[in-house]
C-alpha cells in the first residue's frame, strides 16, 4: 500500500494555495467560490492538505454518500481519527449510522412541521410585538441596525423558550455558537479570540441540558421523554439538547440577517413579498440559497473514494462548499440573482441526505413569522449606511446592517 503525504494530491488534480478561512475570502468569498468551481470538480487546498468541492453535482453526491464520506471523524478540519475533539462529539452532526439513527429519529419527530403547529400563533404574536416596538417610535420613517434589532432579537425571543431553558444566561448562546462554528475551521485567529471564554460558555450550555434545567413543555423536555421511553439512553439526552442549543441560534440569526439584506438590496422583491405575503417561506429558502449562512462542512473519506478523475485516499478531509454549489451556474439559472419567482428547492443551504438540517422547519417558521410581520407594516426597506461583515470560519454573517424603512 502506498501512502500519500497529506499535502500532495494525486497528479492531475488542480491545486489551490488560497486560504478560504483567511480574512480576504471571508470578507467576500464569491470570487473564490467561482474559481473553485472553474478549477475542476475537486481541488486540492495545499495550505490545509484537504480536498475541496464547489460544484453542485459533486457536493450533492458527497452529501448523499454517507458511507464514502463520513461525519463521525468530524465535520470540521480536525480529524477525530487522530485528534481529540474540543468537546464530546455531537450525536447527530458528528455521528454515522448506526449511532446517528436513534438521536436523529427522536429529534426529527420533535421538530417535524406538525409538532411545531402550536408554536405558530405564539411566534406570530412575538414577531408582531417585536416589529411594533421597533417601528412605534416616531414618524413614518424609522432607522435601525437590523442585526441586533431583528435578526438577533427575534430568534433569541422565541427559540430558547421553545427549547425550555431558563431565562438567565441566554446572552451566552450566541457567543457559544460563534465559537463552535469557528471551531469547524482551522485553529486561526478567530478560534484563538474565542478560546478564553470557552470554558465558561461550555459549562453554561452543558448545565442547560440537564433534565432539571428544562421547562416541562419544550423541545428539551421532549428529548428527555424519549429517554424515558427508551428511544435513546439517558446519557444521550443531554447531548441531543446540546445540539439544539449549538445549531439552533446563530444559524437562524445569520439566515434572517441574510434575508433582510437581500430584501434591502432588492426593492422589487420586497414589493413582491408585500403583494403576496405567502411568499415569505420561499423567500427565506431563496435567501438561504443565495447567501448560504452555513457556508461549508467537511467530511472524511472512509476508503479511497473517486470524485470525477481524482481518487481521494482513505482518511483524507474533504471540504464541501455548500455556498459555491448554491450558486453553481451548471445547476441554477442566473445563480447570483435573488429572485422570489425561482424554485430554490434542491439548494444545499440546509445540507442534503441523512444529516440534512433537522431544524429546518423551525428556521422556516421563525422566518415566516418575522418576514410576514415586517411585510404587513413596512412599505420600503433600504440600506441606510455602511454595512459590516462579521467573519466566522463557517458562517456567512453580518456584523451590522443599518436600515431605513418607510411604514405603510
Ligand atoms: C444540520 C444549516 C437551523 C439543528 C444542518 C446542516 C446544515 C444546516 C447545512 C447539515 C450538516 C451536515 O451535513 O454535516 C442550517 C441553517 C439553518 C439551520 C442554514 C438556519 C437557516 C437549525 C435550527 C436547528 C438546527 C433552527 C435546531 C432547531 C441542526 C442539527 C443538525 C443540523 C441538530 C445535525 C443533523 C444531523 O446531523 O442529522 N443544519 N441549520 N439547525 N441542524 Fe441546521
Ligand atoms: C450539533 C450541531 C452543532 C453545530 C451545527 C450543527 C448545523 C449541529 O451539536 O449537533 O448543525
Amino acid at each position: 500500500m502506498t501512502t500519500t503525504a497529506p499535502t500532495s494530491p494525486p497528479t492531475g488534480t488542480p491545486v489551490s494555495d488560497a486560504d478560504p478561512f483567511g480574512p480576504e475570502i471571508l470578507e467576500d468569498p464569491l470570487p473564490f467560490h467561482a474559481a473553485l468551481r472553474e478549477a475542476g470538480p475537486v481541488v486540492h487546498l495545499s495550505r490545509y492538505g484537504v480536498y475541496a468541492m464547489g460544484r453542485y453535482e459533486q457536493v450533492h453526491a458527497a452529501l448523499r454518500d454517507w458511507q464514502g464520506f463520513q461525519s463521525g471523524a468530524g465535520v470540521g478540519l480536525s480529524n477525530f481519527r487522530t485528534e481529540q475533539p474540543w468537546r464530546p462529539p455531537s450525536l447527530l452532526l458528528e455521528a454515522d449510522p448506526p449511532h446517528h439513527d436513534a438521536p436523529r429519529r427522536v429529534l426529527s419527530t420533535i421538530l417535524v412541521p406538525r409538532a411545531l403547529r402550536g408554536l405558530r400563533e405564539r411566534w406570530t404574536a412575538a414577531a408582531v410585538d417585536l416589529v411594533d416596538g421597533l417601528l412605534a417610535r416616531r414618524g413614518d420613517v424609522v432607522e435601525f441596525d437590523a442585526v441586533p434589532a431583528l435578526a438577533e432579537a427575534f430568534p433569541l425571543r422565541v427559540f430558547p423558550d421553545a427549547v425550555g431553558i431558563p431565562a438567565g444566561g441566554r446572552e451566552n448562546l450566541l457567543p457559544y455558537g460563534e465559537f463552535l462554528f469557528n471551531a469547524f475551521g482551522p485553529h486561526n485567529e478567530l478560534v484563538a479570540a474565542g478560546a478564553p471564554r470557552l470554558p465558561e460558555l461550555a459549562a453554561w450550555v452543558n448545565a442547560q441540558c440537564a433534565r432539571e434545567a428544562l421547562a416541562p413543555d419544550g423541545f428539551g423536555a421532549r428529548i428527555w421523554a424519549a429517554a424515558d421511553r427508551g428511544d435513546i439512553t439517558p446519557e444521550q439526552a443531554p447531548l441531543i439538547v446540546r445540539s439544539l442549543l449549538s445549531a439552533g441560534v446563530d444559524t437562524t440569526v445569520h439566515a434572517l440577517a441574510a434575508a433582510l439584506h437581500a430584501f434591502a438590496t432588492h426593492p422589487e422583491q420586497w414589493r413582491r413579498l408585500r403583494a403576496r405575503p405567502e411568499l415569505a417561506r420561499v423567500a427565506f429558502d431563496e435567501a438561504v440559497r443565495w447567501a448560504s449562512p452555513v457556508q461549508t462542512f467537511f467530511r472524511t473519506a472512509t476508503t479511497d473514494v473517486r470524485v470525477a478523475d481524482t481518487v481521494i485516499p482513505d482518511g483524507e478531509k474533504i471540504l464541501m462548499f455548500l455556498a459555491a454549489a448554491n450558486r453553481d451556474p451548471r445547476r441554477w439559472t442566473d445563480p447570483d440573482r435573488f429572485d422570489l419567482s425561482r424554485d430554490p428547492s434542491g439548494h444545499l443551504g440546509f445540507g442534503f441526505g441523512i444529516h440534512q438540517c433537522v431544524g429546518q422547519h423551525v428556521a422556516r417558521l421563525e422566518a415566516e413569522c418575522l418576514l410576514t410581520a415586517l411585510a404587513a407594516r413596512v412599505e420600503t426597506i433600504e440600506v441606510a449606511g455602511p454595512t459590516r461583515r462579521h467573519h466566522n470560519n463557517t458562517l456567512r454573517a453580518w456584523g451590522s446592517l443599518p436600515m431605513r424603512v418607510r411604514l405603510g
